[in-house]
C-alpha cells in the first residue's frame, strides 16, 4: 500500500504524509500526541479513537456563511469541467488527504459526493458512477467508510422537511434518496448509516400535526432499516441528536429524546445514537452527559467530534481543542464499552478566513491530538481508579442489605417506609466536587 494516494493531480502539495514526533515537536504538520500504533490500555491508539473524515466539511463546504460569499475556492472543483468531473477530482483529493493524514475512516452525504440529476434515476445513476470509484480507492489505500447518509434537508424541496414533509411526494422523494444512499453504503462496506432530521421538526405548531410527522418519521425509519436488512447491511443504524437548527424544534432532540422515541415505535434494536458535541452544547447539555446518557441505556454508537462556541451558541462546528472535554469524553466512551462500529467523526470545519491550504491540516492534526490527549487522560482515570473508587463508595449502602433488596426490586414502599421510619437520623456525605476536579486536573497536566 502506497504511503498516500495520488490521483491524476496532487492537490496538497509540499504536504507529505503526517508523521508522529511528539509533544516536543515544533512542526505544526506533525503528530504530538496521536502516535497511531502506540498500546495504551491494551489496544492501539488508532482503534480506540477510529479517526472518520468528513466529506462534507472537508472537500465541499467553501467558507460561504449566511453573510458572505465562498472564501476557499476549492482546485478540486475550479479545475473541473462539469459537475461530474468536479465528482471524481473531489474523490481523488478526498483520498490524498485522508492518506496523508493517516485516518482510516471517511462519513459522506449522497449529496457530498456526486450531483443530484434531472430526476431521481439520474441521481441514482450519478451516486452509483461516485460508488464504483469510490470502491477503488478504498481498495487501493485500505480506507474504509464509517458511515454514509443522505442530505435531506439542502433541496428547496425539503423546506417542509423529509420524512415528516406534510405532502406525501415529498416523502417519496425522500425515500428514493435514502435507498440509493443505502444501497451506496452498503456497496463501499460502510459500518453504519446515519440520520439526522435536520429539518424533521416544525417551525411553528400552528401549521403542524406533531403527532402524526412522528408517526412518519418512526414509519420511514422502520422502512429505511427493513430495505437495508434484505439488502444484507449488517451495519448500525445512527440517529444523530440535534434540539434545533434550521427547525425551531428538532423531534430529535437529545439522547434521552431520542431512546424514547425508538422504544416508542420498536426501533430500539437495530438503531443507536451518533452524538455531536455541538449538538449536546445546543440541548444545553455537557458533550459528556449525551454519551453517558446514550451508554446507560445502552444506545451509544458513534460520535462527531466538534465543539461549538460557548459565547454564541451557534452549530459553529469547530475543530475540538480542549483537552479537558475529550478527556471527559474518552472517560464516557470508555464507560460505554468503546467503539465498536462507531468512530469520530471530524463534523467540523475550518474558519471561513482558514485559506492556507495547510490549514485542513492543522486543524485535523489538532482535533486527532485532542482526543489522543483525552484517550491518554482517560486510561490514566481508570489506571489509576481513584475516581471510580469514589463513585463506588458513594454507592455502597445499596451494594448489601436493605439497600440491595431494594435495587434489586424486593421491597415494597411500605417496608421502605418502614425503613425509613426505623432509620432515624442519616449522615451527611460531601459530595467532594472540588476534591475530584483537582484529582481530575492532576491527571491533565501530568502529560
Ligand atoms: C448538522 C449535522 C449533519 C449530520 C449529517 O448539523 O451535524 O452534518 O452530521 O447529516
Ligand atoms: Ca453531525
Ligand atoms: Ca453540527
Amino acid at each position: 500500500m502506497a504511503d498516500y494516494f495520488v490521483g491524476s493531480k496532487e492537490y496538497f502539495p509540499g504536504i507529505g504524509k503526517i508523521k508522529y514526533e511528539g509533544p516536543k515537536s515544533d512542526n505544526p504538520l506533525a503528530y504530538k500526541y496521536y502516535d497511531a500504533e502506540k498500546i495504551v490500555g491494551g489496544k492501539k491508539m488508532k482503534d480506540h479513537l477510529r479517526f472518520a473524515i468528513a466529506y462534507w466539511h472537508s472537500f465541499c463546504a467553501d467558507g460561504a456563511d449566511p453573510f458572505g460569499a465562498a472564501t476557499h475556492p476549492h482546485p478540486w472543483i475550479a479545475d473541473a469541467k462539469n459537475p461530474i468531473e468536479a465528482s471524481e477530482h473531489k474523490l481523488d483529493a478526498a483520498f490524498e488527504f485522508i492518506t496523508k493524514l493517516g485516518a482510516e475512516f471517511y462519513c459522506f452525504h449522497d449529496r457530498d459526493v456526486a450531483p443530484e440529476g434531472a430526476n431521481p434515476a439520474e441521481s441514482e445513476k450519478n451516486l452509483q458512477a461516485w460508488t464504483a470509484r469510490a470502491k477503488e480507492r478504498q481498495q487501493a489505500t485500505g480506507v474504509k467508510l464509517l458511515w454514509g447518509t443522505a442530505n435531506l434537508f439542502t433541496h428547496p424541496r425539503f423546506m417542509n422537511g423529509a420524512a415528516t414533509n406534510p405532502e406525501f411526494g415529498i416523502v417519496a422523494l425522500a425515500a428514493a434518496q435514502v435507498k440509493a444512499a443505502i444501497d451506496a453504503t452498503i456497496a463501499l462496506g460502510g459500518q453504519g448509516y446515519t440520520f439526522w432530521g435536520g429539518r424533521e421538526g416544525y417551525m411553528s405548531l400552528l401549521n403542524t400535526d406533531l403527532k402524526k410527522e412522528k408517526d412518519h418519521l418512526a414509519q420511514f425509519l422502520t422502512l429505511a432499516r427493513d430495505y437495508a436488512r434484505k439488502q444484507g447491511f449488517k451495519g448500525v443504524f445512527y440517529i444523530e441528536p440535534k434540539p434545533c437548527e434550521p427547525t425551531k424544534h428538532q423531534y430529535d432532540y437529545d439522547s434521552e429524546t431520542v431512546i424514547g422515541f425508538l422504544r416508542n415505535y420498536g426501533l430500539e434494536k437495530d438503531f443507536r445514537l451518533n452524538i455531536e458535541a455541538n449538538h449536546a452544547e445546543l440541548a444545553g447539555h455537557d458533550f459528556a452527559h449525551e454519551l453517558e446518557t446514550a451508554a446507560a441505556s445502552g444506545f451509544f454508537g458513534s460520535v462527531d467530534a466538534n465543539r461549538g462556541d460557548y459565547i454564541n451558541g451557534w452549530d459553529t462546528d469547530q475543530f475540538p481543542s480542549s483537552y479537558y472535554e475529550a478527556a471527559l469524553a474518552m472517560l464516557a466512551i470508555h464507560k460505554a464499552g468503546g467503539f465498536t462500529t462507531g468512530g469520530l467523526n471530524f463534523d467540523a470545519k475550518i474558519r471561513r478566513n482558514s485559506i492556507d491550504p495547510s490549514d485542513l491540516f492543522e486543524a485535523h492534526i489538532g482535533g486527532m491530538d485532542t482526543f489522543a490527549v483525552g484517550l491518554t487522560v482517560a486510561q490514566r482515570i481508570i489506571q489509576d481508579g481513584k475516581i471510580q473508587k469514589f463513585i463506588n463508595d458513594r454507592y455502597a449502602s445499596f451494594d448489601s442489605g436493605d439497600g440491595a433488596q431494594f435495587a434489586k426490586g424486593e421491597l415494597s414502599l411500605e417496608a421502605l417506609a418502614k425503613l425509613g421510619s426505623d432509620y432515624g437520623s442519616f449522615g451527611f456525605t460531601s459530595g467532594k466536587q472540588e476534591y475530584l476536579e483537582n484529582v481530575l486536573n492532576q491527571y491533565l497536566l501530568d502529560l
